[in-house]
């Protein structure tokens, strides 16, 4: 399952938004937890609903994505002069997919922010350097051990060191220009070389910025006001909290009262699988209508696995619709008519949207 960090300052509005998109009830306000929070996030889709609409199955099951919350102490030292993230916090946070940087921006006298200030910006840079210095720490390291090694090395092990002393040095130079291992100018088996390291600014980083109630109406203007840029979404998280408890029609009637739309937790949601480059497809029947994510570039054989082994393993072809072709044609027998399903190799690359039908035989 793909999975995602929520990391940031102390009292930013992690935990609020892990109940939010959980439906948990962990505690939240000072120091409530020492330990991550994990949980599983359903992804709300519009199309797994039509489809289960045309099919009516027993069961419909939506993609789900990993969620670890963790507490902002960890991270207090970004703010200031105090301690580096630990190592277990490191090695938990290069665990996860992607992570997602939750931002304060709501203002609240009674909730102090641990650097006396609301500044979203400032917090935005702090965090990010508070990455890159991680990754920075990992290279010395590495770079030390290796000049340890080279030393009695033979000739032909040594060109191989080199070549990654000189990947590492040109990384290290990008890093501490305010690059990030994603965007760093390397060539793909390069990059190949170091995912081993599992560097934290090779993970995808959303920002959440969590608005204060009076600026939910307005997330798009407030996003604006307080600056941001690459992944982005604003949302009042206690607000979406709060929300989770209403039955859906009080809850949208209490969203129209307060001016703020629906999905803003689903557009995060959306966001997170977008930027771990997911594709999600579907699989229908009368049993079940399920959907499921691969990385972009899966191949037909590769999505089989992910529904069962044996599908994998034993894989002869797919029949391929889109979603909406099949909500159009209505049956996948009339899709065939039509010529919108299609039969595949193993080696088809799936698309976001495909209806899958697998053919296999073990
Ligand atoms: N007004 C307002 N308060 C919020 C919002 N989100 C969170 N809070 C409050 O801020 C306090 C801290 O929220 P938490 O969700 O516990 O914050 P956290 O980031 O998990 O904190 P740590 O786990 O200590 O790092 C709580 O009292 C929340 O009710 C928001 O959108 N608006
Ligand atoms: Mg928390």
């Amino acid at each position: 399952m793909p999975s995602i960090g929520l990391i940031g300052f102390e009292r930013s509005g992690k935990t609020t938004l892990f109940n939010a998109l959980t439906g948990a009830q962990r505690p939240t306000g000072f120091a409530a937890h020492q330990d991550p929070h994990e949980g599983v996030v359903p992804a709300a889709d519009e199309r797994l609903a039509r489809l289960s609409a045309l099919y009516q199955p027993r069961k419909t099951t939506p993609a789900t994505l990993e969620v670890v919350d963790f507490p902002g102490a960890g991270f207090a030292g970004a703010l200031g002069g105090g301690e580096p993230p630990s190592t277990r916090l490191l090695d938990q946070l290069s665990q996860l997919d992607a992570l997602a940087h939750v931002v304060r921006a709501f203002e609240n006298d009674a909730i102090p922010h641990p650097a006396e200030r609301i500044d979203p910006a400032a917090d935005i840079e702090a965090m990010q350097l508070e990455l890159t210095f991680a990754d920075l720490a990992l290279i010395e390291k590495r770079l030390e051990r290796i000049a340890q090694e080279t030393k009695s090395m033979k000739a032909a092990e040594r060109v191989a060191a080199d070549r990654e002393v000189d990947v590492l040095r040109r990384l290290q130079a990008h890093l501490s220009d305010g690059g990030t291992t994603l965007d760093a100018p390397l060539a793909e088996e390069e990059r190949a070389g170091l995912r081993h390291y599992r560097f934290l600014t090779e993970r995808p980083l959303l920002t959440l910025l969590n608005l204060g109630e009076e600026d939910a109406a307005d997330a798009g203007s407030a996003a604006v006001r307080f600056g941001g840029e690459g992944a982005f979404v604003a949302l009042c998280a206690r607000l979406e909290e709060e929300l989770r408890a209403f039955e859906e029609d009080e809850a949208a009637a209490y969203r129209e009262e307060l001016g703020v739309g629906a999905g803003a937790v689903e557009t995060a949601l959306q966001e997170s699988f977008r930027l771990l480059g997911l594709r999600t497809f579907f699989t229908v029947g009368e049993d079940e209508c399920r959907a499921w994510t691969v990385p972009g570039g899966a191949s037909a054989q590769r999505a089989a696995g992910r529904i069962h082994s044996d599908l994998e393993r034993g894989f002869i072809r797919a029949e391929v619709v889109r979603w909406d072709d099949l909500l159009d044609c209505g049956s996948e027998a009339e899709a065939k008519k039509r010529a919108l399903l299609h039969t595949e190799g193993k080696d088809y690359q799936v698309q976001d949207g495909d209806v899958l039908h697998i053919l296999f035989n073990v």
